[in-house]
């Protein structure tokens, strides 16, 4: 499972302050907690308060990069800002993220073709967020069609079902959980998997609770990568668990510290 860590995003307010007024060391440290943490990836995006969003961005990858050669994640959902920032980024990029729609598509798959990254897509348009697996299944596959159009490998692109908070929208999240097994199967070499954990729990109690049991069962259906808390300690080892479940990791009695050894 690939961890890609959400801290580093503008709605935290001191990760909003920080991006305001180029504090490095609060990044830097926040970047630095969350490797160590586990993360593999760390998810960057700027979040509601910049003000210039590409500047933004470079200097948020520039920051990090001096810290960690982990993936960045590119989290936007403006085409110009993930082209604008790009080139600033040395380490391996995820972009995140296109929709369905054709004109990110056409910007957006070129661009991750170019720099050699990889990219997610939501299975959403501007028709808004899918009420069952079905609609998500169509936007998935036509979100592969265009991939194999343009001639980008599959294996590269990250189909995200988008989570959706459980106390507005409870009967979506099987859909969600079924989708996500379905999407591997839509084409051979299979796409991968993603998803916002902590969508599910925005405004409930028991957050940690809620997102640790829809990542076991997301990860039984397929699951390849999360946008979660790596610092949630709970939820990491129930992580790490459920790859032992899965057989995708070897028993040993101190399973959980050799997990954690093998990504120093
Ligand atoms: N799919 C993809 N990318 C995404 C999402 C997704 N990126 C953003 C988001 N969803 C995933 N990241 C987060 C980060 C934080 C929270 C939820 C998802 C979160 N934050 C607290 C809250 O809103 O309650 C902030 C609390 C605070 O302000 O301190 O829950 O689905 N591809």
């Amino acid at each position: 499972m690939i961890i890609i860590g959400e801290l580093l995003n503008g709605m935290y307010k001191d990760v909003g302050k920080a991006i305001v007024e180029k504090d490095k060391s609060v990044i830097q440290k926040i970047a630095k907690s969350q490797i160590e943490a586990g993360a593999d990836a760390l998810d960057l995006n700027c979040g509601p308060v910049s003000k210039d969003q590409v500047s933004d961005m470079k200097w948020l990858i520039e920051t990090v990069q001096e810290v960690t050669d982990k993936i960045i994640v590119i989290d936007s959902s403006k085409p110009k800002v993930i082209q604008g920032a790009i080139r600033s980024a040395k380490n391996k990029v995820i972009i995140n993220s296109t929709t369905a729609d054709k004109e990110k598509l056409e910007i957006l798959l070129p661009l991750a073709k170019e720099y050699g990254c990889s990219l997610i897509a939501l299975s959403m348009d501007k028709k808004g967020i899918p009420q069952n697996k079905d609609q998500r299944l169509e936007l998935a596959a036509s979100i592969i069609g265009f991939c194999m159009e343009k001639d980008f490998p599959i294996n590269e692109l990250y189909l995200d079902p988008v989570v959706m908070p459980v106390d507005v929208a409870q009967l979506q999240l099987k859909e969600i959980i079924e989708s996500i097994r379905e999407f591997k199967l839509l084409c051979d070499p299979a796409p991968k998997t993603v998803v916002g954990l902590s969508n599910i729990s925005q405004g409930i109690l028991d957050r940690s609770l809620v997102n640790r049991t829809f990542l076991v069962m997301a990860q039984e259906a397929g699951l390849d990568a999360a946008i979660a808390d790596p610092l949630d300690k709970k939820l990491m080892d129930c992580m790490i668990t459920a790859e032992l479940i899965l057989n995708k990791q070897i028993y040993c009695k101190a399973y959980l510290d050799a997990y954690r050894k093998s990504k120093k």
